[in-house]
């Protein structure tokens, strides 16, 4: 009786150990998986600029635009590409109108990822 008793302990004890131990393991593939970004860094971070329409592809859903700065991702003013989330944001819109956007930047596997997760029409 003696024996199963420390057996049994033994069981227990060695689940203790073997736990905590998967769960680090865990941890760490997931970390190597997502590269150098933390979890903090991977959640999609959304600025705001101004922009001016240049081109509007509904079929894509993407609009190119001539964006204002964004200094909270290092991004002068420029002309560019954007996936759109939502492809009736861009109904109604056409070249040279003004708005603002929403920009969404997270983390992908191929590297930092970006997309207009809201736009408004403010001028034309
Ligand atoms: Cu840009």
């Amino acid at each position: 009786m003696k024996s199963l008793t420390q057996y049994i302990v033994a069981l227990g004890v060695a689940a203790l150990l073997t736990s905590p131990g998967l769960a680090l393991a865990q941890g760490h593939a997931g970390h190597d998986g997502m590269g150098h970004g933390g979890a903090a860094q991977a959640a999609p971070r959304v600025y705001s600029t101004d922009a001016e329409v240049v081109e509007i592809d509904a079929a894509n859903s993407r609009i190119v635009a001539k964006h204002g700065p964004i200094p909270q991702v290092g991004w002068e003013a420029m002309t560019m590409g954007f996936q759109v989330g939502d492809p009736g944001l861009l109904e109604g819109l056409k070249p040279g109108d003004k708005v603002t956007m929403d920009i969404s930047f997270g983390e992908g596997p191929g590297g930092p990822t970006y997309a207009v997760v809201d736009l408004a029409k403010t001028g034309q």
